[in-house]
């Protein structure tokens, strides 16, 4: 079966998270992402939190499927000129090195609109143009200058990073809809572009509500769905919401059967107005679904702390599961804590491939997370990611490289 990007090529100059997870995607769906790396050492990922000896790491496999590696020494001007022919051969550049770095290996903009004009250079920063453009940005730098960490936590706590991965992964995701939607424009003008994925914008985008709220915050003074209402004070800025939903839905995090001594024991459980009288009849509190202080949202919202804590007192009765289960019968819409341990042994995300067992030459069979993108014409094969180098000989060829050729280019060091 065809793939959605046969036939496209992408010259993956990218390491660590962001860049690696934006390349993937697009290998899953069909493109030749052909990861250029640094000979003898690679991409650094393969050699941080290794588990097993002299052997890629989890933080480099899981990052790199379905790739072909060749190793290249760029500032090498052998080197260069095999990079140069890559350049011509490939539809999109993929980078996320530290600001200036591409420049300075000599592979400007222009440089390589003269080499390719068709050729899509898309590029993972920390921030865009302004004051921070040349700073190194990790993870959790840019969780913070984008607004998650300020808005993350509780509100007697300090600021709080999330364990999903929206600085990196988060941004590969932007980076890969750029380079796809520049694809298009191709089509009609036969040019390329640039595409440019901020860490900074990447977050914040996905913390758009919050920027919301501020505005509402300016104006009101006060926002009712927030846990420091009634009670508590807001300052200038949105304040950390703890497990408050964000919608008008009010939600919070409630212990289960078993939470004394199993950290997950929880279950996410949210006051959905339709189904409000189920609740109350679920928890045994069918007074409430009459009662004026209890009747509609607006008469809940000033003491959901007590309400909360009510329906509390029945979750505790049941495992995170079993209330699953019973709340679904009336559509209160609820969501157990998973570890993820049980993500892991879940059957029904081994099915659809959202969890893979991937086998590899030296580290053996490891779990690895799936295209979460299914299309119905074009199904994703997880791949094994490659050893370092493991493609040079077979994409020099490809080249037009003679075997002599590539073994002096291997004795100068270019390769
Ligand atoms: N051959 C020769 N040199 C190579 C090479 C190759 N194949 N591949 C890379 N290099 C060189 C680069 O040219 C650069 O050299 P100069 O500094 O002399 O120009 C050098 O390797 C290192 O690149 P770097 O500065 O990008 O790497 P770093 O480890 O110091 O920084 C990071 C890492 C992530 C902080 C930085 O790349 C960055 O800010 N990237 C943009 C934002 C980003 O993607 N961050 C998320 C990373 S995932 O958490």
């Amino acid at each position: 079966m065809s793939k959605a990007l046969d036939g496209v090529r992408i010259l993956d100059f990218t390491h660590v998270q962001s860049g690696p997870t934006c390349t993937q995607l697009l290998a899953w769906f069909g493109a030749d992402v052909i990861k250029v790396e640094r000979a003898g050492a690679g991409d650094i990922t393969r050699e941080q939190l290794r588990d097993i000896p002299d052997v890629d790491s989890l933080y480099f496999t899981m990052l790199n499927h379905n790739k072909r590696s060749v190793t290249i020494d760029t500032k090498n001007p052998e080197g260069k000129q095999v990079l140069e022919a890559l350049i011509q051969k490939c539809d999109v550049l993929v980078e996320n090195f530290a600001p200036g770095a591409l420049d300075r290996m000599g592979f400007t903009w222009e440089r390589i609109q003269e080499l390719n004009p068709r050729m899509i250079v898309a590029s993972v920063k920390g921030f865009g143009p302004g004051p921070y453009e040349d700073c190194k940005v990790y993870e959790n730098v840019a969780q913070c200058a984008g607004g998650a960490a300020s808005t993350t936590g509780f509100d007697d706590g300090p600021p709080v990073v999330t364990g999903a991965q929206i600085g990196d992964s988060g941004t590969g995701l932007h980076l890969a809809l750029g380079i796809v939607t520049a694809l298009y424009q191709r089509m009609q003008t036969g040019r390329g572009q640039r595409v440019l994925a901020a860490m900074q914008d990447g977050v914040l985008n996905l913390c758009r509500v919050k920027l919301r709220d501020q505005q509402r915050l300016e104006r009101t003074g006060t926002m009712k769905e927030y846990p420091q209402y009634p009670n508590g004070m807001f300052g200038e800025a949105v304040p950390r919401a703890g497990n408050a939903s964000g919608g008008g839905q009010p939600g919070w995090i409630l212990k289960c059967k078993g939470w004394e001594t199993d950290p997950n024991a929880y279950i996410y459980f949210i006051t959905q107005a339709p189904v409000w009288a189920k609740i109350c009849n679920v928890i045994g509190r069918e007074e409430w679904a009459t009662d004026p202080a209890y009747a509609t949202p607006a008469a809940r919202l000033p003491h959901l702390k007590d309400i909360f804590a009510e329906i509390e007192r029945w979750t505790t009765t049941k495992t995170k599961f079993e209330a699953m289960q019973i709340l679904n019968k009336y559509d209160i819409p609820c969501g157990p804590i998973l570890s993820m341990k049980e993500i892991a042994e879940e059957p029904s995300l081994r099915k659809t491939g959202t969890i893979v067992e991937v086998d590899h030459p030296t580290r053996g069979k490891y779990l690895t997370v799936g295209n979460p993108i299914k299309l119905s014409d074009s199904p994703t094969e997880v791949k094994r990611s490659p050893l370092l180098g493991e493609h040079t000989d077979e994409v020099m060829a490809e080249l037009g490289y003679s075997p002599e050729q590539i073994s002096a280019l291997r004795t100068a060091g270019a390769i």
